[in-house]
């Protein structure tokens, strides 16, 4: 599904007033910044057409199998009929109250037991109107595996639903539609973050203590928050190259950055070599090469390719976004035409990721932004650090996450990464400090340890990246069942 078609129809959805600002009440009776009233639709017939061929797209991409299709009562019914209609796609219809007379049905139309029926909605939020309509659908005999849905204000549906066994598949997510309205000049940023604000603070599945659908609150809290990383490669908003690390990661169970801060091409080239099928990413320092050329950028990269891991170039931009431009295209290194991944301080402002994202954006290269370091006396802390997640979070189509001490965003699609990492605690004499990866990983939250002198100090680097990389998985493995007993 293209990004076009989509910021189109958010301005579109705008025009319209079915996206609205200001205080209302919703459903569940919780009092809301922004409000969703996709019910206008009907009295713009291109808009119906433009978000049922979206809708239908998305069942096409995700390759869905389906006997039936059922439209949540109201406003998604008249979708659902166009979708079925343009198709040719049997449809059922469900009653919101029986008849008293004749048949009394609650789904209407021809079906077979055990059909699966696939449900399309307008908006979730807590996900319930799906599943009232899911458990009309059982009683009369079918199955419900997925549900699409054209707004998410992900505010907990996807994760209730799938502690049900429903899939939602979301089109537009709230911070996708924040995301377009603010670039648009449709709403200012105070109001942009007000709203983010009131979407993380009010999850209605992970501060519910009990919704009477027999989900343990240990178990929905561990399905919000514990996203396993293979199942944050694929959230609907990731962006690409999160998604392939979180690949990396799963399927070379690792979270195991390697830190190769050494002053040879060589000996940086045998250790990408040797240790590259125990990291999920490698890190450099390419101006503490004496020996930097450009044929020692190809062969690693050749080695990433070979091992499947990213590189992450640690160049700490921190200027005004035309200068850091230049230092990241040009210049002796060209960082952008070989490092997946950079990082940047957010000091200068958004203009320094602006300045990053026309470079890299069009190259599908990502960028970390500094939220903490691990010296002693940092200065990015406390209101330097949320800054930092709201630059963040006004940039996703570039920033993918976060250097960081602990877990600093609720949202699973950034990524977090811990440097001042080793087995033992401590630190050096220059003000480096140290935590455990069990620290890190399973009391702090982050998703990746980066190891430099624990593994290159080591006696053998390679058995160290094997005790790092096992010691982190372990910490991840175990923190993702903490509270699923
Ligand atoms: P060490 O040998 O594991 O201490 O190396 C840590 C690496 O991470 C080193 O390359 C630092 O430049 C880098 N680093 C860090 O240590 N702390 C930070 O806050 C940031 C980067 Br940002």
């Amino acid at each position: 599904m293209d990004n076009d078609s989509i910021d189109s129809l958010i301005l579109k959805l705008h025009d319209v007033d079915a996206v609205k600002f200001g205080e209302y009440k919703l459903k569940t009776g919780m009092m809301t910044p922004i409000y969703i009233d996709l019910r206008v639709l009907v009295s713009h017939p291109a808009l119906m057409n433009q978000v049922s061929s979206l809708i239908y797209q998305r069942v096409q991409e995700e390759g869905l199998q389906f006997d039936n299709v059922c439209g949540v009562p109201y406003t998604a019914l008249p979708l659902a009929t166009i979708i079925c209609s343009r198709n040719e796609l049997p449809m059922l219809i469900r009653r919101k109250e029986a008849k008293d007379y004749g048949t009394k049905r609650l789904v209407e139309g021809s079906f077979q037991e055990g059909d699966t029926c696939l449900i399309i909605e307008d908006t979730v939020t807590s996900g319930t109107s799906i599943l009232e309509t899911a458990e009309v659908l059982y009683a009369g005999g079918l199955k419900v595996t997925d549900a699409v849905v054209l707004m998410d204000r992900e505010q907990g549906g996807v994760a209730m639903l799938a502690s049900q066994g429903i899939k939602l598949h979301p089109i537009i997510s709230m911070f996708k539609l924040l995301n377009v309205l603010l670039a648009a000049e449709r709403i200012d940023a105070q109001t942009a973050q007000s709203v983010r604000k009131f979407i993380l603070d009010n999850n209605t599945f992970s501060s519910k203590k009990e919704n009477g659908n027999g989900v343990s609150a240990t178990k929905k809290q561990r399905l919000e928050t514990e996203l396993s990383y293979g199942d944050r490669a694929k959230l609907p908003d990731v962006h690409p190259l999160a998604s392939k690390l979180l690949k990396i990661m799963e399927e070379k169970e690792s979270n195991l950055c390697v830190s190769a801060d050494v002053t040879s091409s060589e000996e940086l080239l045998k250790l990408a070599d040797s240790l590259g099928p125990k990291m999920c990413m490698l890190k450099t320092h390419v101006d503490i090469l004496k020996d930097y050329t450009e044929a020692f950028n190809q062969k690693l990269q050749a080695l990433a390719e070979k091992h499947n891991f990213l590189i992450f170039e640690d160049r700490k931009f921190a200027d005004i976004g035309n200068t850091v431009k230049h230092q990241y295209e040009g210049g002796l290194y060209q960082i952008s035409s070989w490092s997946h991944i950079v990082n940047a301080h957010a000091v200068p402002g958004p203009g320094v990721v602006k300045g990053l994202s026309a470079v890299g954006k069009p190259m599908g290269r990502g960028c970390l932004l500094i939220g903490e370091m691990s010296s002693q006396g940092s200065l990015a802390t406390g209101e330097y650090t949320k800054a930092v997640l709201k630059m963040a979070e006004e940039h996703t189509d570039f920033v993918i996450g976060f250097i960081c001490g602990s877990k600093i965003s609720k949202r699973p699609e950034f990524i977090h990464m811990t440097p001042g990492v080793q087995i033992q605690a401590g630190g050096d004499v220059l003000g480096q400090q140290y935590t455990t990866p069990e620290d890190v990983l399973f009391n702090k939250g982050s998703d990746v340890i980066i190891v430099g002198r624990g593994i290159l100090e080591a006696p053998d680097r390679l058995k160290a990246a094997e005790s790092y990389r096992k010691s982190g998985w372990e910490a991840y493995t175990r923190r993702l069942s903490k509270t699923d007993q």
